[in-house]
């Protein structure tokens, strides 16, 4: 008995010295196709601005009550206020409208558990900082903002009632993904769906079914077991085209797939067709909706599918300005895709972190094109040796998400870097790691810093040696002034690459009809004359095969303090912040329509 006691003590110290032994596990592949309880609507909460509750004292988590007459307690979770799951908490209360700290959120739910059972507490995403105590007992931790997480429960969950508690704390911070400073609203709170999930005991955990990059005809992948009954014969079939193949896992539960695939149609903008594909081990079954196709470079063209593409996109942050919040709902792609389409797009930019991947499915129905990206943003501390270990989690989280969607093209790894022998290095291992993990897509990151001189701007950055694609953000004729009034710009490579324009625009108020000649003036003309300028200058670059205006509609940006014209909005949008079309949407819809 004594030695049992030992041990605890030593597995419980061991824990508070390493206390990444309580990091979240990589989250299960296609939450949506599992068994589960959704833990989504009305949670009690405690606004915690000087983090008090992780205190000994206080020790929220806790969730004590009075014992006796002469006990009190100084916090308690019913009776104070409610926030709503999934949503940020800045827009549901106007206390905590620029709030930036620690929120906790608790809730219960009754649950039957069985011995055939496992179970896993299932986050879409909480940003930034979360931690979770299942009745009483800390279950974990995680970082980041925009990827989902997971925590194995089957022990710690009692047959019948539950309590859940979540920290969750958004203050930025200088180590952080992103950093201190970034150009969009930073919404707290747990802003994404939390499930309860079931699974057999040893079951299906990930799988990846593509189609090989240099072959339409053959499938290749694999499926990975998570459980003790690791060897299993594994079937994938594919009803509608009456494909079935059949392997089996090896001692550590991983099958590796490759089979042919033929009379399909292909995934395309056009005819975005998705198969019923279904997963089977001896102990778990899964289905999904999956596509097929291929995306691949050729010297400077992107092929989809073998054939040459043009990028007709948008950036589009993942916000809903009407309501003032984060977009949490399908209501809410389904109005800004709807948008995307209407512009004439067949592709999307969803910036600048990874969106729920409901965003990225109804891209994917409505075929839309995807870039996804990491939230590795410009000012990120590359020289932080912690840095690498982050941003390789993220990556890995949001690339066992997403990688059966068909949609996305783009793999994105950062935004706006400058050249710097640890930037450099950062970037060339995320780059091998992505490809490790997926080499059926293309891989990039978004630069701004071509050299200018006089009327010629050179693509120089060493990165783009080995990115598939480049991407460049440029701001002609808002933050950088033409060089010639009557001359464009050339654009000159070192690389024979494809080239996106992944950002490029400017500000204006919806109906400000000021001076078209001056940018302090916020005009409607201005802007559009910026991109009838940018298109104009586009006609001459052959290597050009994408481009992603900035942006879709305006957003909230704090640090965005023009009194009249931003009042904490980024003005850069083709719709205002109430939809409405500013001349420069018809600028570009026009573009798209002619290319
Ligand atoms: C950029 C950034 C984007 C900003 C935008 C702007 O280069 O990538 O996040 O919002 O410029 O409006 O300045």
């Amino acid at each position: 008995m004594n030695k049992t006691i030992d041990k605890i003590k030593i597995t419980l110290l061991w824990l508070q010295i390493f206390p990444i032994l309580l990091h979240a596990q990589s989250a299960m592949t296609n939450i949506e196709g599992r068994q589960s309880t959704s833990l989504n609507g009305i949670w009690n909460i405690i606004i915690d601005p000087f983090d008090a509750g992780s205190g000994n004292w206080a020790a929220y988590y806790k969730d004590r009550k009075p014992t006796n007459d002469s006990d009190f307690v100084e916090y308690a979770f019913e009776g104070g206020p409610q926030l709503y799951v999934p949503g940020d908490f800045n827009s549901q209360l106007p206390d905590l409208k620029y709030y930036e700290s620690s929120i906790w959120y608790k809730r219960t739910f009754s649950i039957q558990t069985t011995a055939n059972n496992r179970f896993f507490l299932h986050f879409g995403a909480v940003n930034y900082r979360a931690e979770i105590y299942l009745n009483g007992a800390k279950i974990g931790e995680h970082e980041g903002g925009f990827t989902p997480f997971q925590f194995e429960v089957t022990d710690q969950l009692k047959n019948g009632d539950n309590s859940l508690i979540v920290k969750v704390n958004n203050q930025r911070v200088k180590d952080g993904i992103p950093g201190l400073g970034f150009d969009w609203f930073n919404y707290g709170g747990i802003t994404r769906d939390v499930d309860l999930v079931s699974t057999p005991k040893t079951y299906i955990k990930d799988y990846f079914i593509q189609l090989s990059q240099n072959n339409e005809n053959i499938v290749k992948g694999y499926v990975k077991l998570d459980g003790s009954t690791k060897q299993q014969e594994i079937r994938i079939s594919i009803p509608e085209l009456g494909a079935n193949f059949r392997t089996r896992t090896n001692e550590d539960g991983m099958a590796t797939l490759r089979f042919p695939l033929k009379n399909k149609s292909l995934w395309t903008p056009a005819n975005p067709k998705l198969y019923d594909v279904i997963v089977s081990a001896q102990t778990d079954t899964i289905q999904e909706k999956i596509g097929f196709r291929t995306i691949r470079v050729d010297g400077t063209d992107i092929l989809l599918n073998g054939k040459s593409i043009f990028l007709k996109g948008i950036n589009i942050h993942e916000e809903i300005p009407q309501r003032q919040s984060r977009a949490y709902h399908e209501s809410d792609y389904k109005i800004l895709l709807d948008w995307a389409k209407e512009l004439g797009c067949n592709y999307v930019r969803l910036v600048h972190y990874p969106h729920h991947e409901k965003m990225v499915k109804m891209a994917e129905k409505m075929g839309l094109m995807v870039w996804e990206k990491l939230p590795v943003y410009q000012g990120i501390d590359f020289a932080n040796e912690s840095m690498k270990e982050k941003m390789s989690l993220m990556l890995k989280e949001m690339i066992s998400r997403d990688q059966n969607r068909a949609a996305i093209i783009i793999w994105s790894l950062s935004n706006e870097t400058y050249s710097s022998p640890p930037r450099d290095s950062a970037l060339k291992r995320l780059y091998q790691l992505t490809k490790s993990l997926d080499d059926t897509r293309l891989v990039t990151s978004a630069l701004n810093n071509m050299r200018f001189e006089g009327n010629k701007a050179y693509i120089e950055d060493e990165v783009n040696s080995f990115m598939d694609v480049m991407a460049i953000n440029q701001y002609l004729g808002w933050y950088k002034q033409w060089p010639e009034a009557n001359k464009e710009v050339e654009w000159i490579s070192k690389f024979n690459k494809p080239l996106i324009f992944s950002e490029f625009g400017g500000e204006a108020v919806f109906g400000n009809n000021n001076n078209p000649e001056r940018a302090s003036s916020w005009s409607e003309d201005y802007l559009a004359n910026i991109y009838k300028r940018q298109f104009n200058m586009f006609k001459s670059i052959s290597y050009l095969r994408g481009v992603t205006p900035w942006l879709l509609v305006d957003f909230r940006s704090p640090g965005r303090a023009h009194p009249l014209y931003q009042k904490g909005w980024n003005r850069k949008g083709l719709l205002s912040d109430r939809g409405e079309k500013k001349k420069a949407w018809y600028i570009v819809a026009g573009y798209f329509k002619d290319n």
